[in-house]
């Protein structure tokens, strides 16, 4: 008989609401595969800024807090997944970013299972990406860029929540808390909901 097709979870919430940190947990915890849609972007452009010129364009994009072009980016999420094995389930870490982009995902990929959203203050969002800004940097961990995604995601990704609320598929969390007790909700969640 053939396999189920994996299960799949997005994750999504405010830059700094500990998507990458959340998704990592469930990835190791469900032996999910993980897919980073950021890193997946800021790979690539590091990769072609100089010898393609769309890649450059992404390049600034990105690094000045804005979102790439949509097309591109589901090209990009298509390839990966299409490069992973027979897997269980897979989560996807910021994405998608708008209603539009997750229209396309569900047209061209998949319906997702279910999308956690990652609620988190202002306050909490900024001093996790100050924290991490001097400890690391990201390119886009810049005063300027870090207000960008926050306009952003505000402009975008909060009309997304509504949308997916109004499917029945999604669950918001507080975020607001420690990293233990926010994969806590989480991992009760997808027991309830997924298996
Ligand atoms: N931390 C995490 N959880 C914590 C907790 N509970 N308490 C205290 N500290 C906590 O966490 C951020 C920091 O906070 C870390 O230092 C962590 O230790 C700590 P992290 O897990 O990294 O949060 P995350 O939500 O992943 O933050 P990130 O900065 O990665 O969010 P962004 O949404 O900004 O980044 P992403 O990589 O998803 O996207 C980057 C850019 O790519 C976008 O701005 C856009 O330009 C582009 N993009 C697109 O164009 N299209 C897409 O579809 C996706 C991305
Ligand atoms: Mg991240």
């Amino acid at each position: 008989p053939s396999r189920p097709r994996p299960k799949v979870i997005l994750v999504i919430g405010g830059p700094g609401s500990g998507k990458g940190t959340q998704s990592l947990k469930i990835a190791e915890r469900y032996g999910f595969q993980y897919v980073s849609v950021g890193e997946l972007l800021r790979k690539k452009m590091i990769h072609n800024a100089t010898s393609n010129r769309k890649w450059s364009l992404i390049a600034k994009i990105i690094t000045n807090g804005e979102l790439a072009p949509q097309e591109t980016t589901i090209t990009e999420i298509k390839q990966k997944i299409m490069k992973i094995p027979d897997a269980n389930g897979i989560v996807i870490d910021g994405f998608p970013r708008d209603v539009g982009q997750a229209l396309s995902f569900e047209d061209q990929i998949c319906t997702p299972d279910l999308v956690v959203f990652l609620a988190c203050t202002n306050h909490h969002l900024k001093e996790r990406l100050q924290k991490r800004a001097e400890q690391q940097g990201r390119p886009d961990d810049n005063p300027k860029a870090i207000d960008r995604r926050l306009t952003n995601f505000k402009q975008n990704t909060i009309p997304l929540v509504k949308y997916f609320q109004e499917r029945g598929l999604i669950v918001t969390l507080d975020a607001d808390r420690d990293e233990e007790e926010v994969f806590c909700d989480i991992s009760m969640t997808l027991d309830n909901k997924l298996f």
